[in-house]
């Protein structure tokens, strides 16, 4: 075993019999009388930390997951370690880097390995009830769960088909970040044993592609615009991978007039518009009446005035923008209802709630949308927690850390003893607020999804405070070094260029390091000095 929760979190995490009381100090002893900490999970899809106000101003205004971030923390420097759905998920649930877990990437169809350890499997054990709700993307059933109900792959905005627990399906009338949140807490309200202490995962699909946003938020935002990013028209210089993404969303053939911005006419047939046929055919006939009613007009406008160049591309970005932030008006007022619940029925004292993402996104940075690369946009992930009562910390936490320490800091909070496998980091001394000098001071990535759609390369890499590095192989074999204070767009490839022999030096040591603590075959591949 690993590492065991200190003293201090055993004595708020578990309660305690009557001698081992008597020593306790009487702030200690109030804490004892405490159940043990529920855990109350909140991931959703592609929703990046530039779409949050919490994080950035520019677009998004999210009040309620930013009431989380304002009654506990806001980590600053969060991050995953594979930034693809299913790896991410894998990676979340186990404590280890994808090669450890086997779920490397989304498109292979391997189903992930349900007969591994996993943290809700340690917390069933440990006499918690478990629950998980929404998408779960990793092709086997889940493990681990009292009770689970999840969405067949991607699932579908509207009228989605749900997979019972007895292998069934249904298809359920609704908005799905609204079922997924009924679902939830309607969990919560029929519990049968309220006395033991709980783990509920709300796996949210939304902001995933290609955000359809509830019928009651199409109107919303239709009088704003934003300017194109500065790096928008990203010429990708000493950056080969990043020129051969094929995540432009200025590129028709990358992001699709029909599915991705809904300009559906009798006439036009892209790639993706069966696709979104197939998505909108779903609605029933009052939900496809008012989408129609929203976005006719704007399709006739569209085609009429034939926008070209920049033109266009402003277009593109900003119904893009429109529609990612109508999708995240339903997120952010579902996870206020989560919020509301936990407060009405006096949970929110001992419950730790956690707010993520399954990775970032681009939204026009580059050009882009979508994820996978280990730039900054994707390879970081939003994180804000509401802590339970005991637990100290508030406002920013700066410390570096990846959504391999979740499984880790639920065992730790759940008084369970990390097993020596786990490879991620319990977050549990930054949440009692201290400051561990020995707290990890670089970050691992894998990437390995490729060929595949969008057509990033597979690369691996290592982050320090101050730079990134990371190797691009398979078809290609590149190396990219990044100064983030410097350059903290990532449009300066500074590997190989004369004066940064040193810190190159330093980097690929890092990444020697790395790859032998995370114990990653690749290492084998491509041996460092
Ligand atoms: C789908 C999307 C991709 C997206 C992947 C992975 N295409 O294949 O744009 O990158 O999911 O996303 S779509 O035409 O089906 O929308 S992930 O978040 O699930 O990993
Ligand atoms: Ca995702």
């Amino acid at each position: 075993m690993k590492l065991i929760y200190s003293a201090a979190a055993a004595v708020a995490a578990i309660p305690l019999g009557a001698a081992a009381l008597q020593s306790c100090s009487k702030a200690n002893a109030e804490e004892t009388e405490a159940k043990r900490y529920n855990i109350v999970y909140i991931m959703t899809d592609d929703h990046t930390a530039q779409m949050m106000s919490c994080y950035d101003k520019r677009y998004a205004h999210t009040p309620n997951l930013d009431r989380i971030a304002e009654d506990g923390v806001r980590f600053t420097n969060s991050f995953v370690a594979n930034s693809l759905s299913g790896p991410s998920r894998a990676c979340m649930v186990t404590g280890k880097h994808s090669h450890k877990n086997g779920f490397t990437d989304n498109e292979s169809g391997k189903p992930f390995d349900g007969s591994q350890p996993t943290f809700p499997k340690y917390l069933q054990q440990a006499g918690y009830e478990t629950a998980l709700f929404g998408k779960w993307h990793l092709i086997s059933d889940p493990t681990g769960f009292d009770t689970w109900r999840v969405v067949p792959g991607q699932g579908d905005y509207y009228n989605p088909t749900f997979i019972n627990q007895d292998g069934s399906t249904e298809i359920v009338p609704g908005y799905l970040t609204n079922l997924i949140t009924d679902m939830s807490l309607d969990w919560l309200d029929n519990r049968k044993d309220k006395e033991k202490p709980f783990c509920l995962l709300i796996h949210h699909k939304a902001q995933h592609r290609n955000w359809m946003a509830d019928t009651c938020n199409l109107a919303l935002y239709e009088d704003q615009s934003w300017p194109l990013p500065d790096n928008f028209f990203d010429t990708y210089e000493g950056r080969p991978a990043a020129a051969a993404a094929e995540m432009r969303i200025d590129d028709p053939m990358a992001m699709d007039i029909v599915y991705d911005l809904k300009m559906l006419t009798d006439t036009v047939n892209t790639r993706l518009t069966p696709t979104y046929k197939a998505f909108v055919g779903r609605m029933d006939s009052a939900q496809r009446a008012k989408w129609d009613a929203f976005y006719n007009p704007i399709i006739e406008e569209y085609y009429k005035s034939n926008l070209k160049g920049e033109e266009l591309a402003q277009w593109r970005f900003n119904r893009y923008i429109r529609d990612y932030l109508k999708t995240l008006k339903s997120l952010d007022d579902n996870v206020g209802r989560v919020l509301d619940y936990l407060k009405e029925h006096d949970l929110l004292d001992n419950t730790l709630v956690v707010y993520t993402s399954d990775q970032g996104f681009y939204m026009g940075e580059h050009g882009w949308f979508d994820k996978r690369f280990m730039y900054e946009e994707s390879f970081n992930t939003p994180l804000v927690m509401r802590l339970p009562k005991g637990l100290k910390a508030r406002g920013d936490i700066q410390q570096m850390v990846q959504n391999i320490d979740y499984a880790p800091t639920f065992l730790e909070i759940a008084g369970v003893e990390i097993p020596e496998d786990i490879q991620g980091e319990s977050l549990m001394p930054l949440l009692r607020g201290e400051n561990p000098a020995d707290w990890r001071d670089q970050l691992y990535y894998h990437y390995h999804e490729y060929p595949a759609e969008h057509s990033v390369k597979r690369h691996y890499g290592v982050r320090s405070d101050r730079y990134s590095l990371m190797h691009f192989y398979n078809d290609i074999d590149h190396w990219e070094l990044y100064d983030l204070q410097n350059d903290p767009q990532q449009m300066h490839n500074i590997y190989g260029k004369p004066g940064t022999e040193q810190v190159t030096a330093e980097m690929r040591q890092r990444l020697k390091k790395a790859m032998e603590q995370y114990d990653d075959p690749i290492r084998n591949q491509f041996p460092i000095d």
